[in-house]
């Protein structure tokens, strides 16, 4: 019998990230590595190490995504962001927004999410990853991106670095999320990138630099930077090479699990759903942790967070 490889998915006439369209040629653009189910831990790190990520199909069943699903989007509709008259099965988009991390009003101690994303499969996972007991950041950063709308261009590093740098993010999409829906987009090799990436990597967005003239706005709050590296994908591109990488169908069930200096984003979400995914963070117990993300009420980005420093 003669095997042959599956036909590469079909893909959309468009890609764009924060409105600029993605070069789809072979050379520019590609599909996440799956971890092979079964992996041993030392698979896992030689994969974390060459690719910074882990795609892992089937992480969990999907009936228990699909629980977490119906409570989210049962939320949606009664904060009145679905349009209405239609299921809040559909999720359809009604022109508003619905908030970024802190400021988005779903309800962090939903206790399906929680079982979800802090109960015994993804901590046994990280304690047999990391070879230790591991704890998680409290906070849930909830993603629900409408129409025309992805996650800008960053590394998660300079928003929760001041614990341990050995931090991993597990990404849930919650719900199928095909690639007009827009799911998440890595820069291949990005993590390897650090000589040139130091800049922005060394850098916090709560920190700001005593040394310039606009210290006191960023003191006092007047202004903050968001972290963004680029809010544009393809000039990125060019300067740091690699593939824009995503998954021809994220589906429920799959996590993606990757490193703090991992440039990503996602794709603009190119239909009238909400695109909903939750993510959140990993560590050894035993090494310090970024007290902005721990807690019954997490403080986040909050001015009492504001550090200056000499740049
Ligand atoms: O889901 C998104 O749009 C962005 C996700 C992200 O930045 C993350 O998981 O760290
Ligand atoms: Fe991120």
């Amino acid at each position: 019998m003669i095997f042959t490889a599956p036909p590469a998915p079909a893909l959309p006439a468009r890609l764009c990230a924060h409105g600029i369209p993605l070069d789809l040629g072979s050379e520019k653009f590609g599909f996440l590595h799956e971890t092979p189910a079964g992996a041993d831990v030392a698979l896992l790190h030689r994969r974390m190490e060459d690719d910074g990520y882990l795609y892992l199909r089937e992480f969990w069943p999907r009936e228990k995504i699909q629980a977490v699903r119906d409570s989210i989007t049962g939320q949606l509709a009664r904060l009145g962001f679905l349009k209405p008259g239609t299921p809040p099965e559909e999720v359809r988009f009604d022109g508003r927004e619905v908030g970024r991390a802190m400021g988005n009003p779903l309800n962090q101690h939903d206790p399906l999410l929680r079982d979800l994303v802090f109960g015994p499969r993804i901590l046994d996972f990280f304690q047999a990853f990391l070879g230790g007991p591991v704890r998680h950041f409290d906070f849930i950063w909830f993603r629900t991106k409408g129409s025309g709308l992805g996650s800008p261009i960053h590394c998660d590093l300079v928003y929760m670095g001041r614990g341990t740098n050995d931090l991993y993010t597990t990404w849930v999409p919650l719900g199928d999320v095909s690639l007009e829906l827009g799911g998440l987009l890595v820069l291949e090799g990005s993590h390897k990138k650090g000589e040139q990436l130091k800049p922005y990597l060394s850098r916090d967005v709560d920190d700001y630099c005593t040394n310039r003239e606009d210290a006191a706005d960023y003191a006092s709050g007047k202004k903050w930077w968001d972290g963004t590296l680029s809010k544009n994908a393809a000039a990125l591109q060019d300067s740091l090479g690699g593939r824009w990488l995503t998954s021809p169908e994220f589906r429920m069930g799959d996590a993606m699990i990757f490193n703090m200096t991992l440039v990503h984003g996602s794709l603009d979400n190119q239909t009238d759903r909400f695109r909903l995914s939750t993510d959140t963070r990993y560590q050894l117990a035993t090494e310090p942790v970024d007290e902005r993300w721990v807690g019954e009420k997490p403080p986040g980005h909050i001015l009492a967070q504001r550090r200056g420093r000499v740049c």
